[in-house]
């Protein structure tokens, strides 16, 4: 059994601690603590203090280990010891907040290293509540930077949505 160590990231409410309990197939780790009042978004209550964890076996020869990342910036230095021997990175971008070619700005630079030594997804979450919002600034920043990366739009509550991403990324590990 080839185990392929994945780590998914992006801002608070995201989706990554949903995307993690959809595919997983043991129960899910999760660190989520009460946020205070002011900071809660709709109906989240919580957030991710240290990670999430969950693993997806795909066949006989292949599981996926899927680390989350911490969504608030001040657990930043999480990331690195997290994308350690990781063979690609999801980046979950929530289409409605305020300002999301931004957010996947940050966390190209934030993972610059391991998806120059890995490969990485776009996970364009949250469409479902800005549906007129286009998604060609995403691609127009990619093309900038020179990361041709694939750009999903998902809902992180979708098994499937998260299949046929997850399968695109393996399609592109080295
Ligand atoms: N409407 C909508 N809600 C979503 C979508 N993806 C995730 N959510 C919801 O957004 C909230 C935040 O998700 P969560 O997984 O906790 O985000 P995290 O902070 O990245 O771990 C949850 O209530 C999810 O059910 C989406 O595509 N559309
Ligand atoms: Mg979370």
């Amino acid at each position: 059994m080839k185990d392929i160590k994945l780590i998914i990231t992006g801002s608070m409410g995201a989706g990554k601690t949903t995307v993690v309990s959809t595919i997983s197939d043991i129960p899910p780790v999760r660190t989520d603590v009460p946020v205070s009042a002011d900071k809660v978004r709709g109906d989240k209550t919580t957030t991710t203090v240290a990670l999430d964890y969950g693993s997806l076996t795909l066949d006989k020869e292949r599981r996926l280990l899927i680390f989350g990342t911490p969504g608030q910036r001040r657990y930043d230095f999480m990331c690195k010891i997290l994308a350690r021997g990781a063979l690609g990175v999801v980046i979950l971008i929530d289409h409605a907040c305020q300002d999301p070619v931004d957010d996947l700005r940050y966390y190209l630079d934030l993972f610059k290293d391991t998806i120059e030594d890995s490969t990485a997804v776009i996970g364009v979450t949250h469409t479902d509540e800005k549906p007129d919002a286009p998604l060609q600034p995403y691609y127009d920043l990619l093309e900038a930077r020179e990361m041709p990366l694939p750009v999903f739009s998902i809902d992180a509550r979708r098994h499937d949505h998260i299949i046929m991403m997850l399968e695109a990324l393996l399609e592109t590990t080295r």
